[in-house]
């Protein structure tokens, strides 16, 4: 008698009200559909990355929700090649799931390229009121037409230069260096319109391409360079953070049109969740990469007047910008 009391008092608290809710609400999807579905999935980055991390959580939840009749199979390490790849595959459906950087996706859908200009955003806090809010949501949304379903925005800090020939502190510090750039036309001109020479790899190609010197050195945020050990063949860094690209989650169309009602709302709930799980693992890995590089006696130089940098880069920001002048415009003014 007291345990059944008890019980109909736990249940009758709020927090514990959404639990049998959630619960029933997924027994009924099970219900409906039974077909089983692994999620292959893709990502350049090795696990125990932020990225790679947050969609091992995301097949957790699933799975759990499902009782194990949802997963994702995670494709890590570049295994299945470059971003632009996993991209169109992901388009055709033969892959189900990617997560790549925003600075990939300005080709699909041009408007993203505002996310891609350099020194765009003001702070990480600007850069998550724009993606969560209205403009972020109608991006993704126009994923669609390009046979994407866009179901988040994940963290990726900022990206700043690493080169093997000389510390950069300052804009001509730049002059001839041939650094590698992600596959879209603004960052070539962006590298240019400080004196370098900007030059499209793929990430899957990149280590090799500075060992070999086809390129003296790239840029990318803290836990990239770390994570893909370009400080062995590319040791100065220096902060000059001038992109802050945020990443991107895509479900390909072409499955998801074949999915159960049910099945796409728990893939979206499930997605929500992994946003926030990341952003919590891209904070500390940043800070970790850091240290890490540090103590290897990498020279981060993090003392950069960002000012010249702004300047240079001006022409870039006026050139692809213009295209989406009321975008900037309202961006710019979310507070
Ligand atoms: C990383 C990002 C990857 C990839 C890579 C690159 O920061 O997480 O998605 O875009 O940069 O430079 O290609």
């Amino acid at each position: 008698m007291t345990v059944t009391l008890s019980k109909f008092n736990i249940l009758r608290s709020g927090r514990f009200l959404a639990m049998p809710v959630l619960v029933a609400g997924l027994m009924l999807g099970s219900a409906v559909s039974t077909k089983a579905l692994e999620i292959k999935s893709s990502d350049v980055h090795p696990m125990g990355y932020p990225t790679t991390d947050a969609i091992a959580y995301m097949s957790e939840l699933l799975e759990s929700w499902t009782s194990g009749r949802m997963k994702i199979k995670i494709f890590h390490s570049m295994q299945l090649g470059g971003e632009k790849e996993a991209l169109e595959q992901v388009q055709l459906g033969a892959l189900e799931m990617t997560r790549v950087s925003v600075g990939v996706v300005g080709p699909i859908v041009e408007e993203f390229n505002a996310f891609n200009l350099p020194y765009f955003f003001k702070s990480t806090d600007h850069m998550h009121k724009v993606v969560d809010g209205e403009i972020g949501t109608s991006l993704l949304n126009k994923l669609e037409a390009g046979g994407l379903i866009g179901l988040g925005y994940m963290d990726a800090g900022s990206r700043s230069f690493y080169n093997k020939v000389r510390p950069i502190t300052k804009v001509s510090d730049l002059k001839g260096l041939k650094l590698r750039v992600m596959q879209n036309p603004i960052f070539v001109e962006m590298v240019n319109s400080m004196g370098g020479n900007g030059l499209p790899i793929a990430y899957n190609e990149l280590y090799t391409a500075m060992q070999t010197g086809v390129v003296d050195g790239a840029e990318n945020n803290p836990p990239s360079y770390e994570s893909g050990k370009h400080y062995e063949v590319a040791g100065n860094y220096s902060l000059t953070e001038h992109l802050m690209v945020p990443e991107i989650f895509v479900f390909s169309k072409k499955v998801w049109d074949g999915l159960s009602a049910l099945d796409q709302q728990l893939i979206r709930k499930a997605a929500a969740m992994t946003v926030t799980k990341e952003r919590e693992l891209w904070a500390a890995r940043e800070q970790r990469s850091l240290d890490i590089l540090r103590s290897k006696v990498i020279n981060v130089i993090t003392e950069i007047d960002k000012g010249p940098f702004i300047k240079a880069t001006e022409p870039v920001r006026m050139k692809f910008g213009g295209k989406f002048a009321d975008l900037i415009k309202k961006a710019s003014m979310v507070k």
